[in-house]
């Protein structure tokens, strides 16, 4: 297999934590990607050039994070990391962890790009998004229970609070939800977390 990815996508972490919850990583070529430049090799496999995209051995391309992951869980070995059908709390963390990823993720784009000079209003909306879901999850014990088994949306939510601590420092996230910092710190030691830290 290929994977297109970069190192800062928090996207792509995701893939890549699967990647080794799953043990594939001797399995699968790393292929480092800036996708802003919208690279011939990754237009070939994902014409909407964003990482993470996946060429499978077979020459099928999958894209967006959510359906590699996918694929990853079916071709790899261990433990299943999607929900079983009727595991509506598993998805509501699977939900939460992408919407937060999704939400960070837009205003440090939104950032980078606005040619305002005030704070641009998506990166506002987005930012108020990133507190909300934070919030949420500091009064919600049940999308955080202490797990030595993470499930997808457990491994989400830990890579989307990793990449608001990245990118959103000013967020100070972990000092304002101390609860949930102590989860995230216990996922946050696992090898696939490590390995994979933003940069
Ligand atoms: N929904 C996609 C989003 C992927 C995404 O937005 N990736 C960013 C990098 S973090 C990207 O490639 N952006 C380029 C662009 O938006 O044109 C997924 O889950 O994989």
């Amino acid at each position: 297999m290929k994977l297109f990815l970069n190192k800062a996508s928090p996207y792509a972490r995701l893939v890549m934590v699967v990647i080794h919850e799953k043990q594939l990583i001797d399995r699968v070529e790393l292929n480092w990607t800036d996708p802003w430049a919208s690279t011939p090799a990754l237009l070939a496999v994902n014409p909407v050039a964003k990482v993470p995209a996946l060429m499978t051995d077979g020459g099928e391309s999958i894209v967006d994070s959510a359906c590699i992951c996918a694929y990853l869980d079916d071709v790899g070995s261990g433990r299943r990391l999607h929900a079983a059908a009727g595991d509506v709390g598993s998805l509501s963390k699977y939900g939460l962890g992408r919407g937060l990823i999704d939400a960070a993720f837009g205003v440090t784009i939104e950032r980078r790009f606005a040619a305002a000079q005030s704070e641009p209003v998506l990166a506002k909306r987005w930012l108020d998004a990133v507190q909300r879901t934070i919030a949420e999850l500091e009064k919600t014990p049940a999308l955080r229970r202490a797990t030595d088994q993470p499930d997808i949306g457990d491994l989400a939510l830990a890579v989307a609070l990793g990449y608001v601590g990245f990118r959103l420092q000013e967020v100070d996230w972990q000092r304002k939800a101390p609860a949930t910092a102590t989860w995230f710190s216990r996922i946050d030691a696992r090898p696939s977390m490590r390995l994979t830290r933003p940069e």
